[in-house]
C-alpha cells in the first residue's frame, strides 16, 4: 500500500507516474517537526536499505548521506554525495516500511549518524512529496514503489554486449587499434566508447575533421566488425559565436540565465560555457535533435556526461578570485594565509553560490537552479531518450549518464562515475547494484578496472570477474592512467575466458533482467531480500543474488585466491576455469571457497543455460543453449 502525504512541492519531478491521492495528516512511522525534520527511532535490528549511488555497505545504518548530485571524483567512504540523488529507503526492524522524498532539493539522511538509533532526514527547503510504503516483503515493497516510478529502461541486446572505453583515445587510428587487438586476441567485445577527444574543442555534436576525419566511415567499417562506437555528450555547450548550437541556443535565449537575465556562463571542459535549461520543453526537444548529427553517421549510443552540472567555475566567480589573489601578493605567506591562497581557485569548483545565481524557465515557474539542481542530468536523460526514440527506429539505442534523479530510470541507464583502480571499489560497486535497482536504475555499471589511478592485472581479472554480472559492462580509464585494455597486460587467454563467459551467460542474464524491469523486481538483490528468515543472510555485504536463481560471491582483495562464502540453502557451484565449466553440489551453510586468478565461481539454484561463445552479441545464439547443473 502507498500512502502520500505533500508538503507544499513546488514543482512536479515527475518522478512518480502513478498518481497516488494525498493522505493527510501526520504520516505513518515518522514524526515532522516544524521546519520539515522527519525522524525514526530505530531498535537495534534495523536495518536500512537504499539510496542507490552512495558510498557504504548494503544496510546504510552508520553515516550522513547528502542528496545533492556531485561530480565526485574520490568516491572515499567519508563522502556524503555521489552523482545521483535516490531518495528512496526502506526501513527493515520491528516496523518494515519503505520512504520516497520526492523533491529535487537538497536533502540530508543522517542515518544513524549523529545518533545512532536516530533516523532524521532534512530538505533544504521543507517542500516535498513524501510516500510511504508498506507490503508484506522487502521484494513487495520495492515492486510496489517501482510500479509507482515507473518501467525502467531497457536497451537492446547489444548494449549487454562487452565495451571498452577509454578518455585518451585520440583519433580513429586508437579505435581502430582497440578494436584489432581485441578481434586478434579473439575476445569477444560489442561496443567502443568515445570520449570528449573525439569533439572539435570538447564542442557538442562536432567530430574533430583532423583527428577522427571519416566518423561515418569508422563507424561503418566497425559495425561490419560488430562493434558499434558509444560517443560523450556533455551538458555545457560552449561559448563560441559561430558554433551553431550556441548561436541557435543564444539566439533563442535556450541557456539558464543569471540574475540579470543574461547567459550564465560557467567553465568546464571547452572553456566559457552555457548550460542548456532542460526544464523547458522546447529547449529539451532541440537539444535532443542535435544528436541527428551523430544519429545521421551511423550512432546508436551515447552516454551524458557532467550532467549534475559539474562546474569547474562561473565567469563571475573566476574574476573574482583574480581580485582576490592579487591581495595576496607581497604577503609573507604563513600556513593559513597560505592555504587560504591556494583555496581561492579551488573553492570554485561546483560552489553552491554558483548553483544559487542561475535559473531555469520551467512550465511550472522559473527557479532558481539550487531548488532543482537534482534533476538536471535527469532532464538531459530525458531530453535525449525522447529525441532518440524519434531519430532510431525501434528504440534501437543505448543511453546512459551520470548524474540522475529518480524518474531517469526510465529514459536511461547510469554508470556510477569516476572511480578508482582501487581494491575497495569492487565491493563498492556491488553494493551500489541492489541499492540502484530498488531505485529503479536497472542498466547499470561501474568503470571496469577503476577509472582514476593504475590498474594491475590481477585488479582487471577480479573486477571483470564480478561486472560479467553487470548489465553495463565496460571497461574505462582516465587519461594518463596505465592502459587496462583486456590485452593491455600481455596474456590475453584469461581475459577472453571471462570476457566469453559473459556473452555464454547472456541468455540469462538478458532474460533475467527483462524479467525483472516487466515485473519490477530487482536484478541484483542483497540475501536478505530472498532469505527473510535467515539472520546470517541478513548481515552478508559481499555476496548478492542476480535474476532468479543465481548468487555471485566475488573476490575484491588483492592476493586471495579463496573467500567464505555464505549459502542460504544448497546450490550448485559453478566453476569456469580457464574456459572449462565444472559443478559441484555444496550444502547450506558457510564455504571456504578457492578461486584462483582468472577462475569464476558463482552459484546456481537451478539448470543453468550456457550459450555457445560467441565474438559479439549478433553472433551469439540466444536459443542455442546447453544446461549446466
Ligand atoms: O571531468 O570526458 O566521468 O568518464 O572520461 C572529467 C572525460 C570529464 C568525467 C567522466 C569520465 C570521462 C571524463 N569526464
Amino acid at each position: 500500500m502507498i500512502k502520500r502525504y505533500s508538503y507544499s512541492p513546488f514543482i512536479d519531478t515527475g518522478a512518480v507516474v502513478t498518481k497516488v491521492d494525498i493522505t493527510c495528516g501526520k504520516p505513518d512511522f515518522f514524526s515532522v517537526s516544524e521546519d520539515g525534520v522527519f525522524s525514526f527511532v530505530m531498535d537495534d535490528k534495523t536495518r536500512v536499505y537504499g539510496l542507490g549511488e552512495a558510498v557504504r555497505g548494503i544496510n546504510k545504518r552508520g553515516w550522513i548521506y547528502e542528496s545533492f548530485c556531485t561530480d565526485e571524483p574520490f568516491h572515499t567512504e567519508d563522502k556524503r554525495s555521489l552523482y545521483g540523488a535516490h531518495n528512496f529507503i526502506i526501513i527493515d526492524g520491528k516496523e518494515r516500511f519503505g520512504a520516497f522524498f520526492d523533491t529535487p532539493v537538497r536533502l540530508t539522511f543522517d542515518i544513524g549518524y549523529t545518533d545512532s538509533d536516530i533516523i532524521s532526514i532534512k530538505p533544504d527547503k521543507f517542500c516535498l512529496d513524501l510516500y510511504i510504503i508498506t507490503a508484506d516483503t522487502l521484494k513487495g515493497i520495492v515492486g510496489e514503489f517501482r510500479a509507482m516510478i515507473g518501467r525502467s529502461y531497457t536497451p537492446p541486446l547489444w548494449a549487454f554486449g562487452y565495451g571498452q572505453s577509454r578518455w585518451g583515445y585520440v583519433n580513429q587510428d586508437d579505435i581502430r587499434a582497440a578494436a584489432n587487438r581485441y578481434q586478434e586476441a579473439g575476445i569477444p567485445i560489442d561496443m567502443i566508447y568515445l570520449d570528449i577527444d573525439y569533439m572539435e574543442d570538447f564542442k557538442d555534436f562536432t567530430v574533430s575533421k583532423e583527428r577522427f576525419p571519416d566518423l561515418k566511415g569508422l563507424s561503418d567499417e566497425m559495425g561490419e566488425r560488430g562493434i558499434r562506437l558509444i560517443p560523450i555528450i556533455d551538458a555545457a555547450v560552449k561559448k563560441q559565436e559561430g558554433y551553431s548550437v550556441y548561436d541557435e541556443g543564444h539566439g533563442k535565449g535556450y541557456f539558464c540565465k543569471d540574475e540579470n537575465g543574461e547567459d550564465f556562463v560557467v567553465g568546464v571542459w571547452p572553456g566559457m560555457s552555457v548550460l542548456p535549461d532542460f526544464f523547458n520543453d522546447e529547449v529539451s526537444r532541440w537539444f535532443g535533435m542535435k544528436y541527428k548529427a551523430l544519429t545521421d553517421l551511423g550512432i546508436q549510443g551515447f552516454w551524458n556526461d557532467m550532467n549534475e552540472p559539474a562546474l569547474f567555475y562561473s565567469e563571475k566567480e573566476l574574476n573574482n578570485a583574480f581580485k582576490e589573489i592579487k591581495t595576496y601578493e607581497g604577503k609573507t605567506l604563513g600556513a593559513l594565509t597560505f592555504f587560504g591562497a591556494r583555496e581561492v581557485f579551488t573553492r570554485l569548483a561546483n560552489s553552491d553560490k554558483d548553483y544559487g545565481s542561475f535559473y531555469h524557465n520551467t512550465p511550472d515557474g522559473r527557479f532558481v537552479h539550487s531548488d532543482v539542481h537534482n534533476m538536471y542530468g535527469y532532464m538531459m536523460t530525458k531530453s535525449a531518450h525522447e529525441a532518440l526514440s524519434e531519430l532510431i527506429p525501434d528504440n534501437d539505442f543505448l543511453l546512459f549518464s551520470r548524474a540522475s534523479y529518480i524518474g531517469a530510470h526510465r529514459y536511461g541507464g547510469i554508470w556510477t562515475g569516476d572511480n578508482h583502480s582501487w581494491w575497495a571499489h569492487i565491493l563498492q560497486s556491488l553494493q551500489q547494484m541492489p541499492a540502484l535497482n530498488m531505485c529503479g536504475f536497472m542498466f547499470v555499471g561501474s568503470d571496469i578496472g577503476g577509472f582514476n589511478g593504475s590498474c594491475t592485472r590481477d585488479l582487471l581479472i577480479r573486477w571483470l570477474s564480478f561486472a560479467l554480472f553487470t548489465p553495463l559492462m565496460r571497461n574505462h580509464s582516465a587519461v594518463g592512467t596505465r592502459s587496462q585494455e583486456a590485452y593491455a597486460f600481455g596474456d590475453t587467454e584469461v581475459f577472453r575466458h571471462i570476457i566469453e563467459l559473459r556473452y555464454r551467460l547472456l541468455p540469462y542474464l538478458y532474460s533475467s533482467y527483462i524479467h525483472a524491469v516487466d515485473n519490477n523486481e530487482m536484478y541484483f538483490r542483497p540475501l536478505a531480500f530472498d532469505y527473510e528468515d535467515d539472520d546470517v543472510a541478513a548481515q552478508v555485504e559481499d555476496q548478492l543474488m542476480v535474476g532468479d536463481s543465481l548468487m555471485i560471491a566475488p573476490i575484491y582483495t588483492q592476493n586471495a585466491d579463496a573467500r567464505h562464502v555464505y549459502l542460504p540453502e544448497s546450490m550448485r557451484q559453478i566453476r569456469m576455469s580457464k574456459g572449462e565449466i565444472s559443478t559441484e553440489e555444496l550444502n547450506k551453510g558457510w564455504h571456504y571457497v578457492s578461486v584462483p586468478l582468472g577462475d569464476v565461481v558463482f552459484f546456481s539454484k537451478k539448470p543453468l543455460p550456457l550459450a555457445k561463445p560467441a565474438m559479439n552479441t549478433s553472433e551469439l545464439k540466444l536459443d542455442d543453449v546447453e544446461y549446466v547443473f
